[in-house]
């Protein structure tokens, strides 16, 4: 499923450095010509793709890049030096465009893959350069190129890793809008998600992870009831599900009735979700029902050695052990 990430940063290439103005002083030589050395190049502006990152999250917190200006030409013919290029990575996919036409500037589809979006100004000519059969005193050196510099927005079409499934009304759009920046509606009704949201997950020092929040599914999703099975393509590439049961609910009978409810709509729909791990929580553990229920809940999935987390979306309390569970499924997908 595609879902834009995006982020608008401001770019400057280092400045060419001053071309110098000067003369050869030796002893014995009376009237050294001109030896102004040339002004090194400012750093460029590279945006640099790699497999090994995920998503634009880090250039969020930094908008401004800017390269260093080349050094100034020095006497002797010295050429001040050329500053290092600044390389801002991003993932494979990233598309660069101009923020003021919106005009695509390269599209980065392959790891490794680079532009150069803001070229450094190169260095001034040193005085020796002008250096005539009528002028041989040149007192005049260029000055460096300044460096381009530019708004450019970067935006990344994301698949999700992680998608999120579960009845209607059991938090799903609630624990997305606590762990990522999506915000999709949420109600105390079934059906307030109609259409997938997906969130970027960063926590601690863990992998950034995109998770996928899709409408609820009921019995008979698979002959169109409520919103039917159409939006389950959207989790078909995800690696990990992430089941949410919710025991507090009105006519709930147990969470491993509602379980298999909706893993017979996923089975339904295409056998192969069923092969992708799931991390199985129960919500809204904040409230007090739930609390007196949910011992034996656990215990009915955990005598078929299936392992249940539980959480509360509203308060947070138990979001992170679902994230690390999450996490660790994650790991093991792509380990295996
Ligand atoms: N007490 C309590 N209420 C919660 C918690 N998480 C969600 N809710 C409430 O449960 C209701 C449904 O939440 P949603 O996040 O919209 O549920 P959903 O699974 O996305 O629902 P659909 O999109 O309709 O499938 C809302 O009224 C939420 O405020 C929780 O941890 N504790
Ligand atoms: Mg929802």
């Amino acid at each position: 499923m595609n879902f834009i990430d995006e982020v608008k940063i401001y770019i400057k290439a280092g400045d060419g450095g001053r071309g110098c103005v000067s003369f050869r002083r030796e002893k014995f030589v009376p009237r050294g010509g001109p030896d102004g050395g040339d002004g090194g190049k400012g750093g460029d502006i590279i945006i640099r793709a790699e497999s090994s990152h995920r998503t634009l999250l880090d250039l969020r917190y930094k908008q401004h890049h800017m390269a260093k200006h080349g050094g100034h030409g020095k006497g002797s013919n010295r050429t001040g030096r050329n500053s290092e290029d600044v390389n801002i990575i991003v993932p494979v996919g990233t598309l660069v465009k101009n923020a003021d036409t919106a005009e695509i500037l390269t599209d980065l589809c392959e790891d490794g893959q680079y532009f150069i979006a803001a070229k450094g100004g190169v260095g001034g000519k040193g005085n020796a350069w002008f250096a005539t059969s009528t002028n041989q005193a040149p007192r005049y050196a260029q000055g460096g190129i300044k460096g381009e510099e530019r708004w450019i927005i970067l935006e990344l079409k994301l698949l999700a890793d992680v998608g999120i499934i579960g009845l209607p009304n059991v938090g799903k759009s609630t624990f997305i809008s606590k762990v990522s920046a999506a915000r999709p509606k949420i109600a105390d009704y079934p059906f307030t998600t109609l259409v997938p949201h997906l969130g970027v997950v960063k926590y601690g020092n863990m992998d950034t992870f995109v998770i996928a929040d899709i409408p609820g599914l009921i019995k008979g999703a698979h002959q169109g009831i409520g919103m039917g099975t159409r939006f389950l393509r959207h989790i078909e590439r995800t690696a990990v599900l992430l089941h949410i049961l919710d025991i507090s609910r009105e006519g709930y009978s147990s969470a491993w009735e509602d379980f298999e409810t909706v893993n017979r709509e996923l089975a339904l729909f295409n056998p192969s979700l069923m092969e992708k791990p799931q991390v199985i929580a129960i919500n809204k553990i904040d409230l007090p029902i739930t609390r007196e229920l949910i011992k034996k809940e656990i215990d009915i999935f955990e005598k078929k050695g299936i392992k249940v987390s539980a959480f509360s979306a509203a308060t947070g309390e138990g979001v992170t052990m679902v994230i690390q569970e999450i996490t660790k499924k994650l790991h093991s997908k792509k380990a295996s």
